[in-house]
């Protein structure tokens, strides 16, 4: 069965999908965004506001902008995982529905986002390997082969998209670094300046920032396993995660931290960002499961959103590693 609903992008950000953000809406968030003055300042960005009511509206020339970036001339197409999709998600759909905490708590953070700095970016590979290594983006993309590979995306709040990533499978850097037989986990920690970030945010003084993400090494190793630095054939936009971001496509979405800064190889399962506010509902694993409802919510389907303009999704089933159980149900056999 499938069901097509349509929703206005702006509305389907706090009222109809799940979010990880109630959990704090219930708590303290409301409070806080009231405080901020958050909601008032939401409004302008996300659309209807067009210049003297001709062309196009402020809002569209931004994402427009925000999406218009460096294309990645040599990459090859990697069709081997595709067999799943039939459809992409359209670019400025995806474009402008983001979870980015750091630059606030709702679906349309993508404006606040362009604050990320991303020049000059370096990536800091250390812990337990025999040649940690600092990389600038530059490095990445000429030391690693670049391939695109189209990817189901499942977040926990039970929404999906197809994206096309670019990028290099995670193993190439584990073999460029060489970890010791002691490296047992590795924690991926993303950007952080609180500086930067504020403004319209998500900055309660207990959470644990900066962002971090963790993997076993045997995931981290899985073919599947991939560090995107673009996308739709460009470079990443900020609001995705510019310009290096996990892509761990048969995990819930939250284990792909965004922006990375630092990868480290451990010998304990390190703390993670989500797992730190609230295990329960944000197990480390994290693997797409039907059967394994959230606490709060059902995972058996999810909202595929996948075509503009404007939001609309389909209810799709919901598969066991988001379909890719084929290449990593033996990791937890
Ligand atoms: N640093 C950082 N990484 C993050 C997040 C975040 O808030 N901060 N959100 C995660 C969640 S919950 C999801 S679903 C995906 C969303 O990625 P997208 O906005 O590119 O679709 O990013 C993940 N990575
Ligand atoms: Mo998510």
């Amino acid at each position: 069965m499938v069901l097509i609903r349509k929703a206005q992008i702006w509305d389907i950000a706090e009222s109809k999908v799940t979010s990880e953000k109630n959990y704090w809406n219930r708590r303290q968030f409301l409070k806080t965004l009231a405080g901020a003055g958050m909601v008032a300042s939401i409004a302008p960005l996300t659309g209807c506001s067009s210049l003297g009511g001709i062309g196009k509206s402020t809002a569209e020339t931004a994402l427009e902008n925000s999406l218009k970036l460096p294309t990645i001339d040599s990459f090859s197409k990697n069709p081997a995982f595709n067999k799943l999709q039939k459809t992409i998600t359209d670019e400025k759909i995806a474009g402008q529905y983001n979870n980015f905490y750091e630059f606030g708590g709702t679906k349309n953070i993508w404006l606040n986002a362009q604050k990320l700095p991303t020049e000059n970016w370096q990536v800091a590979v250390t812990g337990l390997v025999k040649n940690p290594r600092t990389y600038d983006i530059d490095q990445l993309k000429k030391e690693f082969s670049l391939e695109q590979r189209i990817y189901r995306f499942r977040c926990v709040e039970a929404w999906s998209m197809v994206l096309p990533w670019i990028g290099f499978p995670m193993k190439q850097l584990i073999a460029a670094v060489e970890p010791s037989s002691k490296a047992k986990y590795v924690s991926f920690t993303s950007f952080y300046d609180p500086e930067i970030t504020k403004g319209p945010g998500f900055h309660l003084g207990s959470l644990p920032w900066p962002y971090t993400e963790g993997l076993r090494i045997e995931e981290m190793a899985n073919e599947l396993a991939f560090f995107a630095l673009g996308i739709y054939g460009h470079d990443l936009p900020k609001q995705h995660g510019a310009p290096l971001r996990m892509v761990i496509p048969w995990k819930y979405g939250f284990k792909g931290a965004k922006s990375i800064v630092k990868i480290e190889f451990v010998e304990t399962q390190p703390a993670t960002y989500w797992n730190t506010i609230d295990a329960r509902e944000y197990d480390f694993e994290a693997n797409v499961n039907p059967d394994k409802p959230h606490p709060r919510w059902s995972q058996a389907t999810e909202k595929f959103i996948s075509t503009g303009p404007g939001l609309s999704w389909e209810i799709k089933e919901t598969l066991p590693y988001n379909g890719y159980g084929e290449y990593v149900a033996s990791l937890y056999s």
